[in-house]
C-alpha cells in the first residue's frame, strides 16, 4: 500500500490513524500543500480531485478518507472500526460526518483562499471565519454526543471508531487556529484519551517526516 499523504492535512491524518490501529504497513509519499503539488499533473493522475489523501492498494487508488477508511475496514476487519450493529454503526458514521461532511470542508485550505481572494480578507478575517465553522460543528458535535449518551472512553464506548479518527485531527486543526475548545468538554476528553494510544500519538502531523523535513 501507498499513501499520499501531507503532514498537515488533517483529512491524511485520519487515514494515517486507521491504517495504525489496524496495523497495515505501507509507503508514504509526501504531497505538498503550501508547493502546490497537489494540483500538479502529476497527483492528478493519481487523484483528479487534486486533494489528498489517496491510498494505493493492489494498483488501485483510492480516495475520499471517509471511503478510504470503510474500505479498510471491509478489506482488514479486525480490529473493527465500526460497531456491528447497524443504528450503533449510524451513530459512528454521523459523528465521523459531523466532522468530515459539515466541518472540514468549510475551513479546507481551497475554500480559505478562496475566501481571502474574493472578499479581499486579511489575516484576521479568515481566521474569524475559521474559528466561527469550528465553533459551529463542535457545538453540533459535543450536543448530539451528549444527547446520544453513547460515549465511554471514546465516541462509542471504549471501542475506538473512525468517529474518533475524524475527532482527533479535527482538534489538531482547532488548536493551530487556537480556538476556544473549552465549550467541548466531551469532545476534549475523547481528544485526550486517543492521544494516549500510539496509533493517534505517532501519526500526528508533528511526528511526520514531512514535517521534520
Ligand atoms: N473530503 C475529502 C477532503 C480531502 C481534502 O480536502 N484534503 C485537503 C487536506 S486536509 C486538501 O487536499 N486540500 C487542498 C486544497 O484545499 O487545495 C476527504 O475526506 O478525503
Amino acid at each position: 500500500m501507498k499513501l499520499y499523504t501531507y503532514f498537515r492535512s488533517s483529512a491524511s491524518y485520519r487515514v494515517r490513524i486507521a491504517l495504525a490501529l489496524k496495523g497495515l504497513g505501507h509507503d508514504v509519499e509526501s504531497v505538498s500543500l503550501p508547493k502546490a503539488e497537489h494540483l500538479a499533473d502529476r497527483f492528478r493522475g493519481v487523484n483528479p480531485q487534486g486533494l489528498v489523501p489517496a491510498l494505493e492498494d493492489g494498483g488501485h487508488v483510492l480516495i475520499q478518507s471517509l471511503a478510504i477508511m470503510e474500505y479498510l475496514e471491509d478489506r482488514y476487519p479486525v480490529p473493527a472500526l465500526l460497531p456491528k450493529d447497524p443504528l450503533e454503526r449510524a451513530y459512528v458514521r454521523a459523528a465521523a460526518q459531523v466532522i468530515a461532511c459539515e466541518m472540514h470542508p468549510l475551513n479546507n485550505l481551497r475554500t480559505l483562499k478562496h475566501i481571502r481572494a474574493t472578499y479581499r480578507l486579511d489575516d484576521e478575517g479568515v481566521n474569524a471565519w475559521y474559528r466561527h465553522w469550528i465553533a459551529d460543528g463542535f457545538t453540533m458535535l459535543e450536543s448530539y454526543l451528549n444527547r446520544e449518551g453513547r460515549t465511554g472512553r471514546y465516541c462509542f464506548g471504549d471501542m475506538v471508531t473512525i468517529a474518533d479518527c475524524c475527532l482527533v485531527p479535527q482538534v489538531f486543526n482547532a488548536k493551530r487556529y487556537e480556538c476556544d475548545l473549552a465549550p467541548y468538554p466531551i469532545v476534549t476528553r475523547i481528544f485526550g484519551e486517543c492521544m494516549r494510544l500510539d496509533a493517534f500519538a505517532a501519526t500526528q502531523p508533528s511526528k511526520q517526516p514531512d514535517a521534520l523535513a
